[in-house]
């Protein structure tokens, strides 16, 4: 299968992020992405290309112009606030919770990052936005590649995006490439789209774009937010709103989750999927599955992405694989070609 590869990924390189009460150094890192690529050159898996061009009316199909145009200028307004920003990232601190207003634009630099995000564990950086506009453009084109009647393409990118929303970041994620590919796939013909989104985490960010609709079907295997991360969506009782009501499938898990339990929920994932009738498939695919992952709470082993990659092969549907988490560096590169493979030889 082809891969659409962000040359660009490592302009974005946070240095640290908020947890438990410490600045520590980021998970999401370039290396991650190396590792991947490596792996796809070492077993030949198809050409790796670069994204086609697209303009930036492209990203406004899923983002709002009021964020893109802040993301577009944050570093800049950072830098301009003490020369000596330059150094460091940028970080938000203050949010506008319940009884705040989120419909006034301050000026403020820092209110409109707290405004536009929604955790302090995702800093901006000098090269976030020119890296994520070139991820988005991967994930744009992997979906054109497959309009075109490729049976699969990858976009290897990162930052990551299925934690982005329409106008806000978190969660690593600045863009949502799933997203995208899959609102691209709707306008090149397909009629109805599925998001499947296997990261250990829930994609908040894609399931609150396309929850009032039914032409974008959003499913997603994850840790239970009442322990994990992002904490405040991913219930299974989140079925959709208004024209959307039935279009959102949530399966949360335990932490310590093995493979047995969580194939069975692919396997339901899947079922609802051609219940669904779609014609075309994304998958937000995040390797934070794995039972080494410094992260996450799941159990499961390499090989088994294997049998992962055949399941989803056995939908039938030209698909778009799209990069998410992982943060077991070492293994993110095998695992995620494992995924890829296993779907490959099961076409
Ligand atoms: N410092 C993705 O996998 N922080 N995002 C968790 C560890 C947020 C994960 C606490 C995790 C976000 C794309
Ligand atoms: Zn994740």
């Amino acid at each position: 299968m082809i891969t659409y590869y962000n040359h660009l990924h490592a302009l974005h390189q946070g240095k640290l992020e908020m947890f438990r009460g410490e600045l520590v150094p980021c998970f999401e890192i370039p290396s991650r992405a190396d590792h991947v690529m490596k792996e796809l050159e070492r077993r030949k898996l198809g050409p790796v290309k670069a994204p086609l061009a697209f303009d930036d009316a492209a990203l406004a199909s899923i983002h709002a112009p009021r964020y893109l145009d802040f993301l577009t200028h944050a570093w800049d307004e950072w830098v301009a606030l003490d020369p000596s920003n330059a150094g460091r990232d940028a970080l938000p601190s203050v949010w506008p919770t319940r009884t705040l207003r989120s419909d006034v634009l301050p000026a403020n630099f820092s209110a409109r990052m707290g405004l536009f995000s929604y955790d302090a564990g995702s800093p901006l950086t000098s090269g976030t936005w020119t890296a994520a506009r070139a991820g988005a453009h991967c994930a744009l084109s992997a979906a054109q590649e497959v309009s075109g009647g490729a049976r699969a393409a990858f976009a290897l990118s990162r930052p990551p995006g299925h934690h982005a929303g329409a106008d806000f970041f978190g969660g690593y994620c600045f863009l949502n490439n799933a997203a995208l590919a899959a609102q691209r796939l709707r306008g090149q013909g397909a009629a109805r789209v599925a998001v499947l989104d296997i990261d250990y985490h829930h994609g908040n960010g894609t399931q609150s774009i396309f929850y009032d609709r039914a032409d974008v079907l959003f499913t997603s295997i994850h840790g239970d937010p009442h322990t994990e991360y992002p904490f405040f969506l991913g219930y299974a009782d989140e079925q959709g709103v208004g024209a959307g009501l039935g279009f959102n499938h949530n399966l949360p898990l335990p932490r310590g989750t093995d493979f047995a339990l969580w194939s069975a929920a692919l396997q339901d994932a899947l079922r609802g999927i051609q219940r669904f009738g779609a014609q075309a498939l994304v998958v937000s695919l995040g390797l934070d599955t794995f039972e080494g992952d410094p992260i996450s709470g799941f159990t499961l082993k390499s090989e088994d992405y294997l049998r992962v990659g055949e399941a989803i092969a056995a939908a039938g549907l030209p698909t778009v694989f799209v990069f998410e988490g992982g943060y077991a560096v070492a293994e993110v590169g095998v695992n995620a070609v494992n995924v890829l493979e296993g779907f490959e030889r099961a076409c």
